[in-house]
């Protein structure tokens, strides 16, 4: 069966939605960043970039959320646009934009906000306005049709969903109360069956919930270069 490993962060959580809807039988494998498990050898063998989530398929193996999106919806040939060449230009364009804009701007926002032991209005300022400004961009797009690439609920929807839901906590309410289609598309998406199933997935295995010394030391492994 396949493995999806994974934990409740905005990555996993993509793939963990499209494991729901789609139905494909999966077994979740737990992988706590605050213990350290994203930097075990075993773990390393299947992501050697230490984060999840990550799939084994029979001997497929897929790291990288939206690349586990593009190879679960190509197997099983849900939630993609229709096959034309311009759709599938629309597909990979947007599938890219939030994988390397999106979630790594909101990532690092998160990191300067609420993580960071130095609080650098700099850096907080300039990784706020780049993710405001490429949910914005989001934001402009869905206010002029439903999904994000037209009619259809694909995967590029559930990537936007893996980190929407979460504006609150990168741009802060005000910011992210804004972002009304956005908002629209989370809360649709949100109040599906399976939405509802990949958020429970939480309740299935316990994560260490203490952002603490040991959590740090794990997540954030550049800090022991400030030591001393
Ligand atoms: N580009 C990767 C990013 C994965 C990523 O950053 N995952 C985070 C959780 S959302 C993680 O595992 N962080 C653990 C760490 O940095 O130690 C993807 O889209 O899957």
């Amino acid at each position: 069966m396949l493995k999806f490993y994974y934990n409740t962060a905005p990555n996993p959580m993509k793939v963990a939605l499209f494991l729901e809807e789609s139905g494909l039988p999966y077994e979740p494998v737990p992988i706590d960043n605050r213990k350290g498990d994203q930097h075990k050898p075993d773990y390393l063998a299947i992501n050697p970039n230490g984060k999840v989530p990550a799939i084994v398929d029979g001997e497929v193996t897929v790291f990288d959320s939206n690349a586990i999106l593009l190879y679960l919806a190509e197997k099983t040939g849900k939630f993609l646009p229709e096959n034309t060449p311009v759709a599938r230009g629309q597909l990979l364009s947007w599938l890219m934009f939030v994988a390397t804009g999106v979630g790594p701007y909101s990532g690092q926002a998160v990191h300067f906000r609420h993580h960071a032991v130095e609080k650098l209005r700099y850096a907080i300022n300039r990784y706020a306005y780049e993710a405001e400004r490429h949910f914005a961009i989001l934001d402009a797009r869905l206010g002029k049709q439903r999904y994000m690439l037209g009619d259809a609920y694909t995967i590029v929807d559930m990537a936007v969903w893996g980190w929407a839901r979460l504006t609150p906590f990168v741009l802060g309410e005000d910011d992210a109360a804004k972002l009304s289609n956005l908002k629209r598309l989370v809360d649709e998406i949100s109040a599906r069956p399976a939405a509802a199933r990949a958020i429970a997935l939480k309740d299935r295995h316990v994560f260490k919930a203490e952002m603490d010394d040991e959590a740090r030391r794990h997540m954030f492994p550049q800090n022991a270069r400030l030591a001393g």
